[in-house]
């Protein structure tokens, strides 16, 4: 038994080695993807889900910071289908970013579209998912970026690394859920179960035996890059006994931070380190969704996913193993903690090139909404239909993609009038608010930027249609998150408590309900970039905007043409 752990150990190092070294030669690879459908089990039922070459989650992408890489996409599912690489800033080239409709029109099932990952300052663990409906449910995976060579982590070079995919599974097909959902107007049934690495764990149901299970040796240290890839749920995740120790988030290092537990929203990632310094035995990692359930228990995914640390050695182990213990479910103050002390690393080869003063303000409130339906006919609360917006206007997405809209000079496609701040000023987070202000409109706007405008975003939570958490996502560029807080966002005094020293550098950012949240970033990408909530259904519902940014006078900062494969609308 002794023996066959060591030999899997021993796999996991050279699995690692492998990794990083086979890009250490060449400057750019090559990945065939095929989207096709595949057969799974789980919770003791099957069905097809959509995959990329036949996995669940996806293949893993490993990199070097800096590196170029090809993905030969062919979509041989059934229907059609976009890829994103998730936190890559892909300088000037949006045309591979992915967004349906915003950068490129799908992939039709028959057709091959070859993308381009750019990468340029990430370094840690990024993602890749689907971004055409909610096809991500099953069609993601990871981008591990290695520093480049003759650099190396910030850190104490850990023995071994480990990936962590948070996700979510319905027992029938995500996109159907979402269909009776948009058709009904209400929220969409809830997931069957929470997922670490594509299986349910020990609680639920005919899932025992696949568990996840990472084997330890006892004083080794393991870098675990933990990505939530959930559609809808924000997840605390703790390890039973065990401290863990945040050294990265979103593509970035961080200044080391030991927690308990952390909360990762849908989109982020975290890398940890966790020392394998507990009494040889097995432990559960777990994870469980957080979630403000204001109306009820049955609105979120209350199952608890499991996986299984286990130390190598001769002993008994517990039986059964011990669980960790994690906030309560609707702990608001415990989903921001990881948010109130993150700090970017900040030092000689890790510098925080905050922006200390902006050129380009917005004020963009994050909203849910309801539409009226003729006599209450829809299944949202009071008989409405349920939307979400920013300031006020819930996306309508276009049938021709907004990137060759502006490239092609197509007119009629999206407007460029997307108000840099609430249309109507109120007390956003006023605990009764008129039913009035429940309303949005609807549009295609997008909000056009210099190049090199240097941009603040304050994120303002509302209490509109009884708020909700988000998970704010900027594609192109990461951001700088300089200041949080309660309410409203006060212009005169917040910014005086602004972090511009040290602040984490994200490309995901939690808005907590009825708080507040300044971003800061340089816009000197040059394209078309979607901004939308992570929490997919959010985004369905219209809470999702479009940032253009402008060509530089220099042609090195100008958008570059486009790939001559394009996908045909
Ligand atoms: C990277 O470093 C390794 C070992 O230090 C070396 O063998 C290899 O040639 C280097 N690769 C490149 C592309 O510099
Ligand atoms: C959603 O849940 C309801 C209630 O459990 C059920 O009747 C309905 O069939 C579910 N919808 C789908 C698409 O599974
Ligand atoms: C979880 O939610 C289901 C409804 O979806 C409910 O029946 C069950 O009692 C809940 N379990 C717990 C532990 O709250
Ligand atoms: C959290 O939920 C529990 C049980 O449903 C409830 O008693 C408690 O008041 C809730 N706490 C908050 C902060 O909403
Ligand atoms: C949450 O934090 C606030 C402010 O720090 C505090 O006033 C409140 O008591 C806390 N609530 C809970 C349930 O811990
Ligand atoms: C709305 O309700 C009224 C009164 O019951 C009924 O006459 C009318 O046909 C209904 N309209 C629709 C579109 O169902
Ligand atoms: C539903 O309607 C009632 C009665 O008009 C109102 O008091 C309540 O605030 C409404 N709820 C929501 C969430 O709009
Ligand atoms: C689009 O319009 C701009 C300004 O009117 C012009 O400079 C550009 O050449 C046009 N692009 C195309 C592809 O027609
Ligand atoms: C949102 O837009 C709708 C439609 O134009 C308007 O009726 C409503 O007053 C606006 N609400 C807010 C809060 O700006
Ligand atoms: C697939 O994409 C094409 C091109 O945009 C579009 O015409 C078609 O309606 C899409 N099919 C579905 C089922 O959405
Ligand atoms: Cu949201």
């Amino acid at each position: 038994m002794w023996l066959i752990m060591k030999v899997f150990l021993l796999q996991i190092l050279v699995f690692q080695l492998f990794g990083g070294g086979i890009h250490c030669q060449a400057s750019t690879s090559r990945h065939t993807f095929v989207v096709r459908e595949a057969s799974y089990t789980r919770l003791c039922s099957t069905k097809d889900i959509l995959t990329v070459n036949g996995q669940f989650p996806g293949p893993t992408i490993y990199a070097m910071k800096g590196e170029t890489i090809i993905v030969d996409v062919y979509n041989r599912g059934k229907e059609n289908v976009t890829i994103h690489w998730h936190g890559v800033n892909m300088p000037r080239y949006p045309w591979t970013d992915g967004p349906e409709y915003i950068t490129q029109c799908p992939i039709q099932p028959g057709l091959k579209f070859s993308q381009k990952i750019i990468l340029s300052s990430e370094e840690g663990t990024l993602w890749w998912h689907a971004h055409s409906d909610w096809t991500r449910a099953t069609v993601h995976g990871a981008i591990i970026v290695y520093p480049k060579n003759g650099t190396k982590y910030p850190f104490h070079k850990p023995n071994a690394e480990v990936l962590i995919i948070l996700g979510q599974w319905w027992k029938i097909d995500a996109n159907a859920i979402r269909d009776e959902g948009l058709a009904s107007g209400a929220i969409a049934n809830h997931s069957d179960s929470l997922l670490i690495n594509g299986q349910p764990g020990d609680l639920l149901p005919c899932s025992k035996l696949d568990t996840f299970k990472l084997t330890v040796d006892h004083g080794k240290t393991y870098l675990l890059r933990i990505i939530n890839a959930a559609l809808q749920e924000a997840l605390f995740f703790s390890i039973a006994k065990h401290k863990i120790t945040v050294v990265g988030t979103d593509g970035s290092y961080t200044k080391p931070l030991t927690l308990d537990y952390i909360t990762i929203f849908p989109g982020q990632t975290f890398d940890v380190l966790l020392e394998a310094n507990q009494r040889p035995d097995h432990y559960y990692m777990a994870a469980i969704a957080f979630s403000l359930a204001s109306t009820g228990r049955n609105i979120y995914d209350n199952t608890t996913t499991t996986a299984i640390v286990q130390y190598m050695g001769y002993y008994t182990p517990s039986s059964p193993p011990f669980l960790p213990h994690l906030p309560a479910y609707n702990d608001t103050n415990a989903s921001v903690q990881v948010m109130a002390n993150l700090r970017s690393l900040e030092d000689a080869e890790h510098p925080c090139n905050v922006p200390l003063s902006t050129s380009t303000k917005l004020i963009y409130t994050v909203s849910m909404n309801s539409y009226p339906c003729v006599n209450n006919s829809c299944s949202g609360t009071n008989g409405t239909r349920t939307a979400a917006s920013i300031n006020n206007i819930s996306f309508h997405t276009p049938t021709v993609d907004i990137l060759e809209a502006y490239y092609y000079n197509i007119s009629g496609v999206y407007g460029d009038k997307f108000p840099s701040v609430p249309p109507l000023v109120f007390d956003f987070t006023a605990d009764y608010l008129p039913l009035l202000y429940q309303l949005p409109s609807t549009g295609t706007e997008v909000r056009v930027l210099e190049y090199n405008s240097i941009v603040e975003i304050v994120f303002q939570g509302t209490n509109v249609a009884g708020g909700s958490i988000h998970s704010m996502h900027l594609h192109g560029h990461s951001f700088y998150v300089v200041g949080w807080g309660f309410g409203n966002f006060d212009e005169n005094r917040d910014p005086l408590h602004y972090n511009l020293v040290d602040p984490p550098h994200q490309n995901t950012i939690y808005v907590p309900r009825n708080r507040w949240v300044a971003i800061r970033f340089e816009a000197s990408n040059p394209g078309v970039w979607f901004m939308h909530c992570h929490i997919e259904e959010h985004s369905t519902w219209g809470m999702a905007t479009v940032f253009i940014v402008k060509n530089g006078k220099h042609p090195k900062a100008q958008m570059l043409p486009p790939p001559s494969d394009m996908p045909p609308c």
